[in-house]
């Protein structure tokens, strides 16, 4: 499958919607200048050495995931709620260019900042050290029965700040799964464990400063780099783009079940 060289303008053109709404996923190229790509590297550079010095474990109740570089420094692989605790990134994920995203949902529809996961920086790295370097198939939304929820609507706007060539791995894709009913998004794969290659999955390949969005109920696994060390990092940031009721997250929020499971599942 050719995935097309979309932009994001002011609105979602129809061509964009009938992609969007036949496979489950999109791409638009170049949405971050290479300006504001550094910028947001930067600000979670700052997030990670605050973080490392105060060697906290959590935010707003979920674990944050850190691996040992190969010099044995401390890093962090996963950053839960950045644009809660770096006005930085605060400044640029509510910029007006998401607008259009938003419609794709309804007007209830907002991005989730202090639930859920809130906006979660990831750095993948293929090194001994690393906590991250794959993850097996899911979709995202089942996150909602980990809540005890029936899966809402829910997007997963990803923002890269790296180059993700298929060689880095990435995020592979199960087109049209988000169509498939709720006994699909609960029992098509087994959940985190499996992480094989299937035959109709596309690889999402993009540039630093692309943005993908994904359905909620969509099936995507991230595959394993087959390069290693630093050539293999891959930074992304996720913005949820949520309806239905608001249920922030605290300090003292316990963390959620599918965290546990994920930690057990390696
Ligand atoms: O590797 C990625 O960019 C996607 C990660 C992912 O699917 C997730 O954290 O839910
Ligand atoms: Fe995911």
């Amino acid at each position: 499958m050719e995935i097309p060289e979309f932009r994001l303008g002011k609105e979602l053109t129809p061509e964009q919607l009938a992609f969007f709404d036949a496979h489950g996923f999109i791409r638009f190229r170049a949405v971050a200048n290479p300006a504001e790509v550094a910028e947001l590297i930067d600000a979670t550079a700052e997030l990670e050495a605050r973080f490392i010095a105060e060697e906290r474990q959590s935010v707003l109740g979920i674990p944050l995931k850190y691996g040992r570089s190969e010099d044995d420094k401390p890093f962090i692989n996963r950053f839960a709620f950045s644009s809660h605790y770096s006005e930085r990134i605060k400044t640029f994920v509510n910029d007006a260019r998401f607008e259009p995203i938003r419609s794709l949902v309804g007007d209830d529809c907002r991005l989730a900042e202090v639930e859920k996961d809130g906006v979660v920086i990831n750095n993948f790295l293929n090194t001994p050290g690393s906590a991250y370097s794959k993850l097996g198939w899911h979709t995202d939304g089942l996150r909602d029965l980990f809540y005890l929820m029936m899966p809402k609507q829910m997007l997963n706007v990803g923002l890269y700040l790296d180059d993700c060539p298929r060689e880095k791995g990435g995020v592979r894709v199960l087109p049209g799964t988000h169509k498939q009913g709720i006994f699909g998004t609960l029992f098509r794969k087994l959940y985190f464990l499996d992480n094989r290659p299937d035959r109709r999955e596309v690889a999402l390949e993009t540039r630093a400063g692309d943005l993908t969005i994904h359905d909620g109920r969509l099936w995507h696994r991230t595959a394993q780099a087959t390069l290693s060390g630093e050539e293999s990092r891959r930074r992304t940031m996720y913005m949820a783009f949520v309806d239905g009721p608001f249920i922030p997250r605290e300090e003292s929020t316990r963390p959620p079940f599918y965290h546990r499971f994920q930690k057990l599942v390696g």
